[in-house]
């Protein structure tokens, strides 16, 4: 039976309903079969399912979800390819916040890649960021939105598969995502105009323009990322420290001022970035911080 059944990708889910669009670019209202509960699974904005079709009025049934590469919990997303982290000379970047975001993404096999923006306002940022994360062998991009520098290159890593921006607000995703896939999107300039409450992204949805399938998030919830996380794993979600584990004199070894540390002295060398490893420490405090407040 189930072979037969119609494919699709689930778009959209609000209420209990789900939204999935099959090969012909038709969208198909859905609910999760009874089993699926029973399962503790809800099917997820990027999941790939096989479902029955509605009938007139009546909604069809999800009958299966295909298996994850990736899912995020908050918002609930499945199957990410990249998360696209843009960063621009202005507002100034919060690195912090970017290697948070590197942190979620690497934690859930999600790979990450770099875009630095507006790169018609400065063009030495970009040069400074190739820098801080070239261990993360991440790809990274040097664009602007307004001269259309390295949109061609953004095309192409957004062809890879469902892709999703982050970063802070005024960095450009929404404009870059409409220069990248035709799609509209709201900029900063439009919403400044229009007054204050009016609606704007509140669920997770999968946007399609061509080639390109876009993931419009009312943003990432940062709040449970330390939670659960012992501080001795923060380190295995830096690619950068990879080549340097289990070479450390003290085992378990948090690279923070151990004697002997192989990834300290490989950053002393220069082969690790200074800044980044700075952060992993700040952020590092902050998992001890949550850990040691877990049963609170
Ligand atoms: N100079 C310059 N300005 C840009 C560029 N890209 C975007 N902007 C401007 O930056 C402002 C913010 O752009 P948005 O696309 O709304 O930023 P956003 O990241 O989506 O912001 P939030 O939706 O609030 O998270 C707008 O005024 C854009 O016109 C660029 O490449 N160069
Ligand atoms: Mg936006
Ligand atoms: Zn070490």
């Amino acid at each position: 039976m189930e072979a037969f059944t119609p494919a699709g990708v689930i778009v959209k889910g609000v209420g209990g309903l789900y939204y999935a669009r099959d090969e012909k670019g038709e969208v198909h209202v859905l609910r999760a079969k009874g089993k699926f509960r029973k399962q503790r699974i809800t099917p997820m904005v990027g999941d790939r399912v096989h479902f029955t079709p509605g009938t007139g009025d009546e909604h069809g049934w999800v009958e299966k979800i295909l298996p994850r590469e990736s899912e995020l919990v908050r918002p609930p997303v499945a199957n990410i390819r990249h998360i696209v982290l843009v960063l621009a000379p202005q507002p100034a970047p919060d690195y912090l916040l970017i290697d948070t975001l590197i942190v979620m993404a690497v934690k859930q096999g999600i790979q990450p890649a770099i875009v630095v923006n507006k790169c018609d306002l400065d063009e030495q940022l970009f040069e400074q960021v190739q820098r801080d994360y070239a261990g993360l062998g991440a790809p990274m991009l040097k664009v602007s939105a307004k001269t259309g520098e390295g949109m061609e290159a953004l095309r192409e890593l957004l062809k890879a598969g469902i892709c999703c921006f982050a970063g802070q607000s005024g960095v450009g995703k929404s404009t870059l995502l409409s220069a990248a896939t035709g799609l509209e999107l709201e900029t900063g300039e439009i919403s400044r105009k229009i007054s204050r409450g009016r609606h704007t992204t509140r669920h997770a949805e999968l946007l399609f323009s061509g080639d390109y399938q876009v993931l419009d998030t009312p943003g990432f919830s940062l709040l449970e990322l330390w939670e659960g996380l012992e501080p001795i794993q923060l380190k295995e979600y830096y690619p950068e420290f990879f080549p340097y584990e289990g070479e450390c004199r003290f085992a378990p070894c948090y690279h923070l001022s151990e004697p002997g540390c192989a990834v300290l002295s490989a950053a002393r060398d220069g082969h690790i970035s200074h800044a980044r490893l700075e952060r992993y420490h700040q952020l590092l405090k902050k998992v001890q911080e949550a850990w040691k407040n877990r049963y609170d």
